[in-house]
């Protein structure tokens, strides 16, 4: 949003932190999209997108909401990845004023309730109902909501559809009552603490989420090796890891045509995040064990 901020901030101007959890796949990162109106979180329909915590800043007059995506708190975890994304998830309950848990309408399964047990007792929580749209009889609705409010002393309850952009307004005027009284923490253009860099690796993994089949994307990370800036040109180099070679095959597919698509369709979505003409040169590199690894945790940026 674009408000006048020219003025001095009022006495009342409220600043504060606001974290997104969940179970994998309920739509935390569709929300803080659409929140902040642009794409800094990657989306899939697979659990486990997103692996960092990844700020996105909405500045208004009276506030500034600093929303903290993090990776979908999973009960399995079988390597120092998601070690390290757990620790992302508690970590970040702990850092902030205000925590949103996102449910699936109509659904609070085991890995839901799992995430309830971590949620703080020190701080207002948010229950955001997401995934409205879906719903064919509304008046479900209701009895969801009460029996949700029996399971944790929620300070709200909102249904909204992320997707659809519903009842978002209703969520932020929430929110905004539990945010401290602060000056705004970042400049008002900015909606990320995240660089181009960041986000370009980002987008070719998400890519790799959304045309691989069920178990490659797990065992990819993605690097930016390169990234310079000519005038209005980004030029930039990204290495797709894999665990074994006969991923590297899948990825690139017959005659590389899968890489092509993968290499496309991320630089399209570069172009328009950066609003400028990209050069996307992408490779696929085998480094067996990457996700166990602390040292090449460390260099992906996962620890
Ligand atoms: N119908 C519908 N689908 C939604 C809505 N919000 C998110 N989705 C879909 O749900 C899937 C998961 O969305 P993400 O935003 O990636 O979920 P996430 O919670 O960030 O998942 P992880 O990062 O894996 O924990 C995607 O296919 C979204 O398009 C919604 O309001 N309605
Ligand atoms: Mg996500």
């Amino acid at each position: 949003m674009t408000d006048d901020l020219d003025h001095a901030p009022s006495p009342e101007y409220r600043c504060g932190y606001i974290a997104i959890t969940g179970r994998p796949n309920v739509g935390k990162s569709t929300l803080l999209n659409k929140l902040v109106g642009q794409k800094i979180s990657i989306t899939s329909n697979k659990p486990q997108t997103t692996r960092h915590r990844i700020t996105g800043i909405l500045t208004d007059a009276q506030s500034q909401f600093i929303f903290v995506d993090t990776p979908g708190f999973q009960k399995r975890h079988t390597n120092r990845l998601h070690s390290a994304m757990n620790r992302v998830v508690t970590q970040s309950m702990r850092d902030v004023d205000v925590v949103i848990l996102v449910l699936e309408a109509m659904r609070c399964d085991d890995r839901d309730k799992l995430v309830i047990k971590l949620l703080p007792a020190d701080r207002p929580v948010i229950l955001a109902i997401n995934k409205v749209d879906r719903l064919g009889d509304k008046s479900q609705l209701l009895p969801f909501i009460e029996k949700m409010s029996k399971e944790f002393a929620f300070a709200a309850i909102v249904p909204i559809s992320a997707e659809e952009g519903t009842q978002l307004s209703a969520l932020l005027s929430t929110i905004r009552p539990y945010l401290p009284t602060n000056p705004p923490f970042f400049a008002e253009d900015e909606v990320t603490d995240r660089d181009e860099r960041f986000i370009a690796a980002e987008l070719v993994r998400e890519k790799l989420f959304r045309l691989l089949g069920e178990e490659i994307p797990y065992s990819i990370s993605v690097v930016v090796d390169r990234f310079v800036t000519e005038g209005e040109l980004r030029k930039i180099h990204a290495s797709i890891i894999v665990d074994k070679p006969s991923q590297k095959a899948m990825i690139i597919g017959k005659g590389g045509e899968k890489l092509k698509l993968i290499a496309t369709k991320a630089r399209k979505d570069m172009e328009e995040n950066f609003g400028g003409k990209v050069y996307l040169k992408v490779w696929v590199k085998v480094k067996s064990g990457w996700a166990g690894d602390a040292r090449a945790l460390k260099n992906l940026g996962y620890e």
